[in-house]
């Protein structure tokens, strides 16, 4: 079909009508959006000839989506989180702020309401016998380069399986496995003490995957650990760090890998001493450095739904 309808009045009137423009009830941001993203979605069908098919491919799509609680993942995979990244990082360069450990992705799997302890937890809690024992450490430092004392390191990352407590396919996992949170003392330091993850696959028959799977991509990452860190004088950082050699650092189906964000894994000894399940452990040491509040707030502090459980 070549006739093209798009910029008739009727199908303009149409996308007003749909969003309710015509009145000044509602709220004005969510019918600006959709008039732009309904709008923007039928000139696409113009241009690409959708067929009806296609559309009902994908509606019934969107409720697959759904049904399987995938949008977050979905939004991962496609980039869209990545862009928003993007879009802060180029904000703070505009603001002039500069330095400090780079953000990225968040990701769908964050549990709120892990046991907070001072500066060292332990966060395995389930045996994984194919998971050797971790310590993730570093200093947290502020905008002046000095230590910051009180800051609240959480981490969160997935088991031997790839999989996340919360969120566990399988039922083995007991609340908060692998998901920690430590509180700075004067030094600025912290600690974990875990296992080794290994990278995260979609599942394999939800509507992620499926997509994936028509555009002939993979749904994997790298093995990784997530970090949020927060205190009163900085901006709350949201990042993660790669477990160097990983085959997938630079093919991550979510596009979180950033060169800064892969630091050394060390072969250490005394793993027992310090109550670990052997005595070679890896060991990773990862410095934080966050950045200033602007204008004595957080401008870029990012409220989605999450999961919370009672610690
Ligand atoms: C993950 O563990 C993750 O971090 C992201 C971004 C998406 C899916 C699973
Ligand atoms: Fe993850």
């Amino acid at each position: 079909m070549n006739a093209k309808v798009f910029e008739t009045n009727e199908v303009q009137d149409l996308l007003k009508a749909a969003a309710n423009l015509g009145c000044e009830d509602g709220n004005a941001r969510a019918k600006e959006i959709t008039h732009r993203l309904l709008g923007d979605l039928f000139k696409a069908i113009e241009d690409l000839d959708m067929t009806p098919d296609e559309i009902w491919a994908g509606v019934t799509y969107f409720n697959k989506l759904g049904q399987d609680g995938e949008a977050a993942l979905l939004a991962a995979g496609l980039g869209l989180e990545k862009y928003l990244d993007i879009r802060m990082d180029a904000q703070d360069l505009e603001a002039d702020v500069h330095g400090g450990t780079p953000r990225t992705i968040e990701g769908p799997l964050y549990v709120a309401g892990a046991p907070v302890r001072d500066r060292v937890s332990k966060i395995d809690v389930n045996p994984d016998a194919d998971a050797g024992p971790l310590i993730i450490h570093g200093t947290v430092t502020g905008p002046d380069g000095k230590p910051v004392a009180g800051a609240v390191v959480e981490c969160w990352h997935a088991n031997s399986k790839g999989f996340y407590s919360h969120f566990d396919p399988t039922g083995a996992q007991s609340e908060f496995n692998l998901r920690g949170a430590v509180r700075t003392g004067a030094d600025g330091k912290y600690e974990f003490r875990t296992l080794m993850p290994v990278g995260y696959g979609c599942p394999p028959h939800g509507a992620t995957q499926q997509l994936l799977n028509m555009i002939a991509r993979h749904g994997n990452r790298p093995a990784h650990v997530h970090f949020f860190v927060t205190s009163d004088k900085t901006r709350k950082l949201t990042t993660q760090i790669n477990i160097e050699g990983d085959p997938l650092i630079w093919d991550d189906f979510a596009y979180a890998t950033r060169e800064e964000l892969v630091p050394q894994v060390v072969d250490k000894t005394g793993g027992v001493a310090l109550g670990l399940k052997a005595d070679a452990y890896k060991d990773i040491q990862f410095d934080i450095a966050l950045s200033p509040l602007i204008k004595g707030k957080d401008n870029q502090l990012v409220n989605r739904p999450r999961a919370s459980a009672a610690a």
